[in-house]
């Protein structure tokens, strides 16, 4: 073997393997496709979400909105990915009746593997930290909050929710749940028969409500509109109809509307 041959049979460097693995059709059409993907779950996340989404009426949920934004845009890139080679595989299927020739073994790709299993890890622990951060935020606001707040008890009844306002409100109850702009509330919950979840959806807070404990859930409505009230537990034959409206009304109104209840202002 001469001198020359030996230098010719020189090993690629990891570099010059890897431009000419992208450079392979089924490789370039895989990465495409998901750059496609990854595109579209990001733009679904960034435009869409926070119009399919119920309007937020306080922190809360505005924080939830911006968590399935986030964490949307932070998955988008392993599903993309997936999606990429299901949909590489799906448009290069085996056609006819006979069947395909064995392909070339293969084994694992060190290199591949570790970087998947990096980016993944990245991915994963940005998730766990914001919405630990996200958590603790939320947390300490309703500690701050609960300090000056209306408390309103939450009766939950096969199939009604009944809402009782204060005693220095006069402590009138209402199958409506209204509440006053940028003042803080605390739900006391329970439940006078099977186990029911309280779900004011705008307001970004669900809690369940027991037979025979309280729940409390801290909240303050910073936006002016329309409540939805549902329960979000199985609870009997008429569980989905187990709901009712309200509203964050100013606080003039929501005067007004304490003295057509019965009730007085403090
Ligand atoms: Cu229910």
């Amino acid at each position: 073997m001469s001198e020359h041959e030996q230098f010719d049979k020189v090993e690629p460097t990891p570099g010059e393997r890897f431009s000419k693995f992208l450079k392979r059709k089924d490789v370039s059409s895989t990465v495409a496709w998901a750059f496609f993907y990854t595109l579209v779950f990001v733009l679904v996340a960034l435009y869409l979400y926070p119009r399919w989404m119920p309007k937020g009426l306080s922190n809360e949920m505005r924080s939830t909105t911006r968590l399935m934004v986030i964490f949307t845009i932070i998955s988008a890139p392993v599903c993309g990915f997936v999606l990429s080679m299901a949909t590489h595989s799906f448009l290069r299927r085996h056609k006819g009746d006979t069947p395909p020739a064995d392909g070339p073994g293969f084994s694992a790709n060190r290199l591949g593997v570790a970087t998947f299993s990096v980016m993944a890890s990245i991915l994963t622990l940005t998730a766990v930290i914001y919405g630990l951060v996200e958590m603790n935020t939320a947390a300490e606001a309703s500690v701050r909050e609960a300090k000056d707040a209306m408390v309103v008890k939450v009766v939950g009844n096969q199939w009604v929710w009944t809402f009782e306002y204060p005693e220095s409100m006069g402590g009138f109850k209402s199958e409506v749940l209204n509440l006053p702009l940028n003042k803080a509330v605390v739900f006391d919950i329970v439940s006078a028969d099977v186990n029911h979840s309280f779900w004011p959806v705008q307001l970004g807070v669900k809690v369940d409500a027991n037979r025979l404990a309280h729940t409390t859930v801290t909240t303050k409505p910073i936006k002016l509109g329309e409540i939805d009230v549902k329960c979000a537990e199985l609870c009997g034959l008429y569980h989905a109809y187990m709901e009712t409206t309200g509203a964050v009304m100013t606080t003039d109104d929501f005067n007004k509307w304490v003295i057509t209840q019965g009730g007085h202002t403090a």
